[in-house]
Order: structure tokens, then C-alpha cells, then sequence
């Protein structure tokens, strides 16, 4: 995942701690050289830790325009691209600053007293860093928060969805090899569940996601939101299950209506599946109806998902090859 690699970003007095250290040693090293030679050396190392432990801090974030559309709005979501890449031009800045002060300085201290000069360059080098220490912790923040974020890419996706109880997890743990990976999501208390299966030699993910695609949309708050309006970019099908015995607790107008809402919000393929079937008090005409107890009906639902989404897939990469950047009919 693009975030895993991201490095603790110190603040800046562990920044300004461990270069002042280091620069001890040219210092300790210089015994027989001149006065002027050492104090350069101790301005150059202090400048050389700082920046170099800058940039790299700078470079280990990802270029956020290169990333995928699902990670692009998580991000945008949980820490705000703008405060991230302002605090990135920050701390950029103040790598960048820290040498040219240490280039001016290189000068002037064979212009006046070398020790005196030294810490002038020492007090300038640090208020600099300190300057940007706001944006050092906000970047360390959202560091470890992005690298909580679930690894979903690649193969073909199936987002469950339901009402609590309608038996998404059962689906899951049927269709699925293994247990499911689970990942945690930072705005949710329960994190994802990953499943894999294969059919004809060809792999495919089913993600539960607990707590987000089970109530009704208007009672979200926007980071909710976001985070569901993010899945549809690494769904290719939800499968929406639906309990018509009420067996969950919830009335099948109340779980058809959220259907209605995420064929309208997400734009991805949505595939109503009823499920309890063999509950005595299971009713209704049903296309497809299955119960993850039994298995019964299970096969056949697994095979028109794989159906969807190959034309699904196929319409995706004929839009991409005309360049066209539009959202994917709604094929329910
Ligand atoms: N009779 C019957 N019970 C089922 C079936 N599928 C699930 N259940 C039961 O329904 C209950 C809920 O199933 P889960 O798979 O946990 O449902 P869920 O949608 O994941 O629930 P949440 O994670 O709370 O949203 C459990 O007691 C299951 O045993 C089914 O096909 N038939
Ligand atoms: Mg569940």
C-alpha cells in the first residue's frame, strides 16, 4: 500500500537534537585544525542532517495527483490534500532554507569571531525549523492515519452491503476462501473485511464493510460519506442483500429504499439478492434469492456477479481507451 513505506516525520526539536549531535563530532574530530575550519564543519553537518532529513520526509509522501481515485478520496477525506501538500511546501522550504543559511554563513565566519558566528548560524538554523514544526506534526499525524488505510486493488471487487443482520458476513464467509483479512478503516470502529475466491483460473474480492453501507445515507455524517462515495471507485458490483422475512430486525421497505440509495449514490453495478430463503416466513419474487445457511441459490448468484462485472470491466476500459473520464452506468 503507498502510505505503508511513509517514516516517522520527527519533530522539529528531535530534528534540531540529532543534528546539533552530530555536529559535535567534526567539532571532537578537529583537534590541529583551525578555529574557522571547525565551526564551518559544525555549521555544514547541522545543515546537511537538517535538510537531508527534510526533503526525505517531503519525498516519502506519494505525488497525491498520481494517486488512484479510491486512495485520492480517502485521503481527501481523513487528512485534506490542500493542508498536506501546504505543509509538504513547508517543510520543502525549510530544507531548502537551512542550506542557503549555511552557505551565507560559510562566509562570515572567517569574518568575525568563528565560535560567536557559528551559533549566530546555530540560532537562525533552528528558528527556521521551528518555524515548520507545526507542519512536521501535522504530516506525522497524517501519516499515521493514512497507513491504517486497507489495501483494496487490483482484481474484481464485490462490495456487500445490507441492513445489520441480513446476513452479509455469512455471505462472505461462504463465497470466500480462508478467513477474511480484516483492515482497519480510521473512521470506523470496525474496520473492512477482505475475502478472496477463484473462479476459472481468475481471482475476485469480496469486502464486507461493516457499518457503512447498512442505514440509510442521510443519517451519515460527511466523513461517512466520503468514505462510502470512495468504495465506488474500487467496487465493481455491490451486492446488496436483502432479509424479506425481517428476520434482521429492519422492514423490507426500510432495506428497499437503501437499495434505491445506493444504486443513486454509487454508480457502480448494484445487485439485489434476497436472502434467508429458507426461513418459513421468507415472501416475495425474488431473481435471485439464496440462503448463506444452506448455500442454496449462492453458486448462482456468485455467477451472474462474475457476469456483471466482466461487462462491467469491459465498459470501464473502452471508456478509459476514449478518454473519457465519466461515471459507469448504473446496470442493476
Ligand atoms: N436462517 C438463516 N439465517 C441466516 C442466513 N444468513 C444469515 N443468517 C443469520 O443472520 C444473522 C446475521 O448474519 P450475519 O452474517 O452476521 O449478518 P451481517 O449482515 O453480517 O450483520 P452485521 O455485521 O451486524 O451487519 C446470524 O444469526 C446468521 O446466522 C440464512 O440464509 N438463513
Ligand atoms: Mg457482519
Amino acid at each position: 500500500m503507498i502510505y505503508e513505506r511513509l517514516r516517522t516525520v520527527p519533530t522539529a526539536d528531535e530534528l534540531l537534537d540529532q543534528a546539533f549531535r552530530r555536529a559535535l563530532r567534526p567539532a571532537k574530530a578537529g583537534k590541529g585544525r583551525g578555529i574557522v575550519s571547525i565551526q564551518r564543519s559544525m555549521v555544514q553537518t547541522v545543515a546537511d542532517v537538517l535538510s537531508v532529513r527534510l526533503l526525505k520526509t517531503v519525498h516519502d509522501f506519494p505525488n497525491f495527483d498520481e494517486l488512484s481515485p479510491f486512495y485520492y478520496e480517502l485521503t481527501e477525506t481523513i487528512v485534506g490534500i490542500e493542508r498536506l501538500k501546504m505543509s509538504l511546501a513547508s517543510v520543502q522550504w525549510a530544507g531548502n532554507k537551512v542550506r542557503s543559511i549555511a552557505r551565507d554563513y560559510q562566509r562570515k565566519i572567517a569574518h568575525g569571531d568563528p565560535v560567536h558566528v557559528r551559533k549566530q548560524a546555530y540560532a537562525r538554523i533552528a528558528s527556521i525549523v521551528h518555524e515548520v514544526d507545526e507542519n512536521l506534526r501535522f504530516l506525522n499525524d497524517a501519516r499515521g492515519k493514512l497507513r491504517k488505510l486497507p489495501e483494496i486493488s487490483g482484481v474484481p471487487t464485490i462490495i456487500v452491503a445490507g441492513y445489520p443482520n441480513v446476513g452479509k458476513s455469512s455471505f462472505v464467509r461462504r463465497v470466500t476462501d480462508a478467513k477474511p483479512e480484516i483492515a482497519a478503516y480510521p473512521f470506523t470502529t470496525k474496520g473492512i473485511y477482505i475475502g478472496h475466491f477463484s473462479r476459472d483460473n481468475l481471482r475476485y474480492q469480496v469486502v464486507d464493510t461493516p457499518g457503512l453501507l447498512d442505514r440509510p445515507l442521510d443519517s451519515r455524517n460527511s466523513i461517512e460519506l466520503q468514505a462510502i462515495s470512495a468504495l465506488k471507485h474500487v467496487g465493481d458490483l455491490v451486492l446488496l442483500l436483502i432479509d424479506p422475512a425481517e428476520h434482521c430486525g429492519y422492514p423490507l421497505t426500510a432495506q428497499l429504499s437503501l437499495l434505491h440509495e445506493i444504486e443513486q449514490t454509487l454508480a457502480i453495478p448494484v445487485l439485489a439478492v434476497a436472502n434467508k430463503c429458507d426461513l418459513a416466513d421468507f415472501h416475495g419474487e425474488w431473481e435471485y434469492k439464496i440462503s448463506t445457511e444452506t448455500g442454496y441459490g449462492v453458486d448462482d448468484v456468485v455467477q451472474r456477479a462474475i457476469e456483471i462485472m466482466g461487462v462491467a470491466g469491459r465498459e470501464r476500459e473502452e471508456d478509459l481507451a476514449g478518454a473519457r473520464n465519466t461515471d459507469m452506468a448504473v446496470l442493476a
